[in-house]
């Protein structure tokens, strides 16, 4: 335990000195694009990056089950209530299923938790904006979760093992999730005038949210370099975000749609779409706590919290008796 690692740590965190031995068959490992697992030895400042990135992902769905849980009671017809119902029920699952892989890198429940209410562990700055009527519903699973899934199709290859695998199944999901979105606002836009312009209402508010939902450009973008280099991300901020606008360009104009951005343009050249400068003070601004309804939300997720104390208490009183029982 004598070398430094002095290049290893991301941004800010500060630098543990690791065995070269160990530290050499790990990068060997994660260079074969081998599993990290749970019991094997890994870098401090690997770990670290995971706890952060999975706890933070738990948050998002956890948070994102709010602006929609909204709209449960308003939801048009029985059909889009029980598919919205499922929909928040899958988020709530996705939240478990990544707050167990966090769990696994030793964090517990309890701190993850704490970190959020507590607003020292970030979210999606996404769910800091407002929903303002249905057809941002339909927005939510098309951009959204559109987005979500550009995201984290390539986390199905990231290099620690329980967080790939919750990917698996998240991803399965939150593409049921796009659709229904999508075919909810394709009925709003095939219905009345007044339902056509709220649907596209809803796209002109979610469109730049949903391109910050990437993170900063890759040149301001402090975690991604080492994070690439652990194979925790296959790909970086600024090509998902061009992949997703790629292939939502065309999603839009199917819509009978107008993407709310006047430099958005083909580039024949390039293979892609160019499109506008994105408002990196908003978002900033935004990471930072101050979203539009970034209060509401967070006293809304403690409310959820203290609410459900007494469904929390009862599984432990449940699992007390069994273990008891089994005892005797
Ligand atoms: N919002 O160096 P960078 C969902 C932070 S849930 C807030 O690029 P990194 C859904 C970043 O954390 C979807 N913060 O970081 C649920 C970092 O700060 P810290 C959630 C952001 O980690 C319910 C700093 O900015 N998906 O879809 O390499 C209903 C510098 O950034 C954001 C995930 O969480 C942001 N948008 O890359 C419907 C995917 N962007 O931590 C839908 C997993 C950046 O150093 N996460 N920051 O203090 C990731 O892929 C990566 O963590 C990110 C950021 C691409 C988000």
């Amino acid at each position: 335990m004598y070398t430094t690692e002095l290049d290893k740590s991301p941004a800010g965190q500060p630098v543990t000195i690791e065995d070269p031995e160990l530290l050499a068959k790990f990068e060997a490992r994660v260079a074969a694009d081998d599993f990290i697992e749970p019991k094997d030895w890994m870098p401090e400042a690997y770990r670290r990056t995971l706890v952060r990135q999975i706890s933070q992902h738990a948050h998002s769905e956890i948070v994102g089950m709010l602006p929609e849980g909204n709209w449960l009671t308003r939801a048009p017809s029985l059909k889009r209530k029980a598919i919205l119902l499922a929909k928040i029920q899958d988020e709530g699952g996705h939240g478990l299923y990544l707050y167990c892989a966090a769990e696994t890198l030793g964090t517990s429940r309890e701190e993850m938790i704490d970190a959020l209410h507590s607003g020292k562990a970030k979210y999606s700055t996404i769910f800091n904006y407002p929903t303002l009527n249905w057809a941002d519903i339909g927005a939510i699973g098309w951009l959204v979760d559109g987005a979500a899934i550009m995201n984290q199709v390539p986390l199905q290859r990231t290099s620690y093992g329980p967080y790939a695998r919750a990917m698996v199944r998240i991803c399965k999901e939150e593409s049921f999730h796009q659709r229904q979105g999508y075919d909810l606002l394709l009925e709003m836009v095939n219905g009345t005038p007044e339902q056509k312009a709220m649907a596209q209402d809803a796209l002109n508010r979610w469109w730049w949210p949903a391109l910050m939902m990437f993170g900063p450009p890759d040149e301001n973008s402090p975690n991604t370099a080492q994070s690439l280099r652990w194979r925790i991300k296959r790909e970086t901020n600024d090509e998902l975000r061009q992949k997703f606008v790629d292939a939502t360009v065309p999603q839009a104009d199917l819509l009978g749609l107008s993407v709310p951005d006047p430099d958005l343009k083909w580039n024949e050249e390039r293979g892609h779409y160019d499109f506008g400068e994105i408002d990196w003070a908003e978002f900033y601004a935004v990471v930072k706590g101050q979203g539009p309804v970034a209060q509401e939300r967070m006293s809304e997720r403690r409310a959820a919290w203290d609410d459900g104390a007494w469904v929390r208490d009862a599984a432990d009183a449940h699992a007390a008796k069994h273990a008891a029982r089994a005892a005797a």
